[in-house]
């Protein structure tokens, strides 16, 4: 403490020997450097006499942000100049993550940044580490979100991110002796370098309220409260470009003219501030939660929220950048991209806002909205499928609710009058579910029936969507749906948070061109047996398990050898994920480890199994997971006679900066999901990126990492998404048996082996045949066999570590197709219709 205080101290007098002086496109060390120490001067955020990593992150922050606002200026009036058809990709989450190493590697000012960073006292890895993850999504959706914004910047894409600014995003999740309690994760605590807030962007957002009809038959949605729309807008850089493009976050707030100063000086300051309040809990957090009715009026006026504002902002910056437009035009220069079904309501709101705002007619106003909307589906999950109760509908947004009614009347007649053939499948095509016991609006239908296109996001899952969930559809328009296999992209993951292997591909394959044109790593291949690479991709990869090792120590206080075995299973904990499976493996071979003699443990292949992950707050069986997790890690890291043949940690907190840190150290990774169950998944392509070799089904984009790849480069295990139906009604006809092993490892948790803690409700999931949340509607106990064959596979495999290293190489060299910027492509060309704008 006292040395860091020193060291405070220290740089606080080097900074001052830097005169400060503004200079936001500073590409000198020095130069930087003063326009840091001019932000530490005369943008001040804290007391002057201090500058640590804190106060240095911050002043370094404004810096690049100096240089940002200049390309981001410069796109905005190239792309109102030339006035090119826009992507908007609405989305509640948007999974950042820190933004200064992606900013400065973009802005490709890496060097100079820490050379300037230098000359202050400081290091740039070190001030980098001091920014809090901008968690405004919770898994793969958000984090997708996030990997496209930075394509189509990279790209050059005319393209908007509209999204909401949660003041509290993804919760931080703390490991105590109970398992998972969430905590409130204050990102904006001190306040965030990068957004700037636009005080001329405001719209109003209504709710509730009632339908006015006048005269002439038009109607409109008068009454009810309005809340302000405040856009905070974030620049998104390209890499190595200088478009720069901009994320827009909504944020709400309500006027001075709804504060009851009456009723306040009157001492009733709970009422007289009761709109402000009600504006402050729409963007409070990211899922809010919905067991209640207020819980579930809410996430409605959020998504609500998202569509009203980002299409009013549509529409104005539509009617602004030319005079006397024709409406007809709109969707040639308009393409809204729906990520899943939140943000569904931009169909309704762009009917009324047509038709009740701008005087458009049904007809013209259906034909516009169907031109510009399109919808990407994530799940076939039936509980994951969004279905919103129509009595909160009619109460929140009474005149969407008629629009609803009538594009699902219309949709009827149409589907009656053209194809009756498909008249018994209108009462699971059409939109409404009037079910008198629950009638709901069935949001995907509703998607389906509006969009232009609507897309799967592997093809595994497009042909899924194909067959099974969308069949009907498909019969009444065979083009409307599309596969488009996800992507990540390459800069954050693997030019930013693999250094050391970057360094490496860039030299054999003689360019650095591989950022932009990942297919180029192909060209790895010729070399996945040349001793030298592979001495080179080792190092690469033991200086990466060194620096997880540490993070893993810090963070737990488990040690781990850096020459075990990596094995990462990291994504949100979900029973159809199967974290399950993988801790069950752990016990079984813990049990194994405990029989064998000491010789015998020492032909065996340590392990380092690492889990990490955030269970849904009311998720009860998965909090159930994190919790044997971490009790199986205290028994194992624990057992002298076994604990360097295997550990088990979990990883607490896993966000994108963990992320960021256990994908380069991984050697081995756990995709292992019931077939047919996850869509696409986007993490097994991050480890594959990073030469981690993966266990998986046949699910999602396995199918095609492991086309690419090379089956041999792949640990394949378990059923296949055709044999599951099958399977389950074998199960409930009483016709399955167990393997013993299976039946061994539940058994050793029942006995008590990891502590006192009541785990028979989870495993009673995975017991008897019928009956809700029993008889194990996720495999766990059909896969388990064919899981610890191929992890015995794994332990062979590692033992020729010149193999391994050549598996290694070719996930690389095969991981091309899983850029981002090829997916973004394809959305371009295939969907939005649009083309490259770049700034010069
Ligand atoms: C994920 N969905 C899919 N949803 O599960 C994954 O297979 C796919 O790779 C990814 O989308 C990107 O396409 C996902 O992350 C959610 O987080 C839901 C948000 C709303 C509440 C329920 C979960």
């Amino acid at each position: 403490m006292a040395d860091a205080k020193a060291n405070g101290k220290n740089e606080a007098a080097k900074l001052a020997k830097i005169p400060a002086a503004a200079n936001p496109l500073a590409n000198e060390p020095s130069a930087i450097a003063s326009n840091i120490s001019y932000h530490v001067q005369y943008s001040p955020h804290f007391s002057p006499t201090k500058f640590e990593p804190e106060q240095a992150f911050f002043a370094t922050a404004e810096s690049v942000r100096d240089r940002l606002i200049q390309q981001w200026n410069e796109t905005y009036h190239h792309f109102n100049k030339v006035d090119p058809k826009q992507t908007y990709y609405l989305s509640m989450e948007f999974l950042q993550g820190r933004t200064l190493t992606n900013a400065i590697g973009s802005l490709d000012i890496q060097n100079a940044y820490a050379d300037a960073l230098n000359n202050l006292g400081h290091v740039l890895e070190e001030i980098a580490e001091q920014e809090k993850d901008a968690a405004l999504g919770n898994g793969g959706l958000g984090r997708l979100a996030s990997c496209f914004l930075d394509s189509m910047a990279t790209l050059n894409l005319p393209a908007w991110g509209y999204g909401l600014r949660y003041r509290y995003g993804l919760f931080k999740q703390k490991i105590t002796k109970q398992g998972q309690e969430e905590v409130a994760e204050d990102w904006l605590e001190k306040f965030s370098p990068w957004e700037v807030v636009r005080h001329d962007v405001v719209f109003p957002v209504r709710f509730f309220g009632s339908v006015m009809v006048n005269p002439n038959g038009t109607r409109k949605w008068v009454g009810g409260e309005v809340v302000q729309a405040v856009a905070y807008d974030i620049p998104i850089p390209g890499y190595k470009t200088k478009n720069t493009i901009s994320l827009r976050l909504w944020d709400a707030k309500a006027s001075a003219e709804d504060f009851n100063l009456f009723q306040f000086n009157d001492g009733q300051y709970e009422s007289a501030a009761q709109l402000h309040s009600r504006a402050q809990q729409i963007c409070a957090v990211l899922y809010p939660g919905d067991s209640t009715e207020e819980g579930k009026l809410l996430r409605l006026k959020q998504q609500f929220f998202l569509c009203s504002a980002s299409l009013q902002d549509m529409i104005l910056r539509f009617k602004e950048r030319k005079s006397g437009r024709q409406w007809s035009e709109f969707p040639s220069k308009v393409a809204v991209q729906l990520n899943d079904t939140h943000p569904t309501l931009a169909i309704p709101e762009l009917m009324r806002l047509l038709m009740d705002e701008e005087g458009l007619g049904w007809d013209e106003a259906w034909d516009i909205t169907t031109r510009t909307v399109a919808y990407t589906n994530h799940t076939v999950l039936p509980e994951a499928l969004e279905k919103w109760s129509q009595a909160v509908m009619w109460k929140l947004l009474p005149r969407h609710m008629e629009i609803i009614e009538e594009i699902d009347k219309r949709f009827i007649a149409m589907v009656r009058s053209t194809r009756s053939d498909l008249e018994s499948k209108i009462p699971s095509m059409c939109i409404l579910d009037n079910n008198p016991k629950k009638p709901v609006v069935r949001m995907a239908n509703l998607c389906v029936v509006s969009a232009h296109t609507v897309n799967g996001v592997a093809q595994l899952h497009s042909d899924i969507l194909k067959a099974d969930l969308f069949a009907d559809y498909v019969s009444l328009w065979p083009n409307k749906l599309q596969n488009k296999t996800n992507g990540i992209t390459p800069r954050r993951w693997l030019r930013f948070c693999n250094p050391e292997l970057s360094k490496i591909i860039t030299k054999w394959l003689k360019t650095d061109q591989w950022v932009t044109n990942l297919d180029l790593l192909v060209g790895l291949r010729q070399f996945a047996d040349n001793t030298e690479l592979q001495a080179e991709w080792e190092s690469a990869k033991m200086a990466s398990k060194k620096h997880l090792a540490d993070y893993i120590w810090r963070v737990t206080g488990v040690t781990i050898d850096p020459n075990s075995l990596f094995d990462i299973q990291v994504k949100r904990i979900h029973e159809y994920k199967r974290q399950l499976l993988n801790i069950l493996g752990a016990i079984y071979r813990y049990k194994k480890l405990k029989e064998m003699s000491p010789q015998e443990r020492k032909k065996t292949t340590p392990r380092t199994i690492m889990i990490g992950g955030k269970a849904f707050a009311t998720y009860t069986n998965a909090k159930r997971i994190v919790k044997l997790v971490n009790d199986v890690g205290e028994v194992v890291n624990t057992d002298p006679e076994v604990n360097s043949y295997l550990k088990v940690v979990f990883v607490p907190n896993y966000n994108v900066s963990v992320a960021e840190l256990l994908i380069p150290g991984s050697e081995l990774s756990q995709h292992i999901s019931t077939a047919g169950m996850e869509a696409s998944g986007t993490s097994n392509m991050k480890f594959s990126l990073n030469g981690c070799l993966i266990i998986g089904t046949l699910d999602g984009a396995n199918v095609e990492i492991r086309q690419e790849i090379g089956e041999e480069n792949f640990f394949l295990f378990g059923a296949v998404a055709e044999q599951v139906p099958k399977l389950r009604k074998e199960r409930e006809d009483g016709l399955f048996k167990p393997d013993p092993r299976f039946e061994e490892a539940k058994q050793f948790i029942r006995s008590g082996a990891f502590g006192s803690y009541d785990y028979n409700p989870l495993l009673d999931s995975l017991e008897g045949n019928t009956g809700y949340g029993r008889g194990d509607y996720f495999l766990v106990g059909y896969d388990f066999p064919s899981y610890l064959e191929a992890q015995d596979r794994v332990d062979q495999a590692y033992k020729d570590q010149k193999k391994w290293l050549k598996m290694s190489i070719l996930s690389t060299a095969g991981s091309g197709k899983f850029s981002s910027d090829r997916t973004i492509a394809q959305y371009a060309k295939e969907i939005w219709n649009i083309t490259e704008c770049r700034t010069s």
